[in-house]
């Protein structure tokens, strides 16, 4: 699991070579750049597991699509469906998790043996919201039609279309056919539905200045320009400042 430094956004001033040969201008690249997200589940050991209970069991599987592992769930026989919890708000998310903002989901699903139906519902206190996304709008997804069973599928859940009146969204739940069905799941996100925008204002240090060409390196008296790595830290609604260190990248 990353260390909680995810609600940051670090830009590294990276100094082209350019810049010795540019008056004024630098180029700024981005790179490095880390986003809070309320909802991720990579589906490691350091993250937290499906939790089944009675009518089925969650374990790690080396069958994945991110990292190292992914999670496979296994429906007892006696289940005629099984729900659980596939990913939670994360502890370091720091803002609301307005569906407004954060509007889809992305994760990977294979369906495997007996696997015949999944349901999304999103969470917000203790209400749910079925999501209604998949292709007839029916709320269930099926294998065959939008599912193929088997293997891995990328799926991309519209958090605007489900049932109630939800417009925060603190987790994932999924159902399934129960009956010894089995179910593997990875790489679990929020997808921030606008374009970032950034306070370039606000990231300026010492070594760099606003213009209207954008962001630049500030020139000295003698006209030369510090071009020694500097880091630029923005602190706004999405971005939020944290102590890091060069370690984390
Ligand atoms: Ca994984
Ligand atoms: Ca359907």
């Amino acid at each position: 699991m990353f260390k909680k430094y995810l609600f940051a956004l670090v830009c590294s001033f990276v100094i082209s070579v350019l810049l010795f040969n540019l008056p004024a201008l630098a180029d700024v690249t981005y790179d490095d750049v880390k986003v809070n997200l309320p909802i991720e589940n990579n589906m490691e050991p350091d993250d937290t597991l499906p939790i089944l209970e009675s009518d089925g069991s969650a374990e790690l599987t080396q069958d994945r699509v991110q990292g190292d592992y992914a999670v496979k769930v296994s429906a007892v026989s006696t289940a005629d469906s099984v729900e659980y919890s596939l990913a939670e708000v994360q502890e370091d998310f720091v803002g609301t998790p307005s569906i407004a903002q954060y509007s889809k989901i992305k994760l990977w699903v294979k369906p495997g043996p007996k696997a015949q139906w999944i349901k999304f519902s999103i969470r917000y206190r203790t209400s749910y919201s079925l999501l209604t996304c998949d292709q007839n709008g029916d709320g269930i997804f099926e294998v065959g039609k939008d599912l193929i069973s088997g293997k891995w599928n990328e799926i991309v859940l519209d958090l605007t279309k489900h049932q109630d009146s939800i417009t925060e969204a603190e987790g994932l739940k999924a159902e399934t056919n129960g009956n010894s069905s089995e179910w593997y799941f990875d790489s679990i996100s929020s997808v921030e539905a606008s374009t970032i925008s950034l306070n370039l204002a606000e990231m300026a240090n010492s070594k760099t200045i606003k213009t209207n060409e954008g962001l630049q390196f500030n020139p000295d008296t003698n006209g030369k320009y510090d071009i020694t790595p500097t880091i630029l830290t923005a602190d706004s609604q999405q971005f939020h400042r944290v102590d890091t260190t060069q370690n984390d990248f």
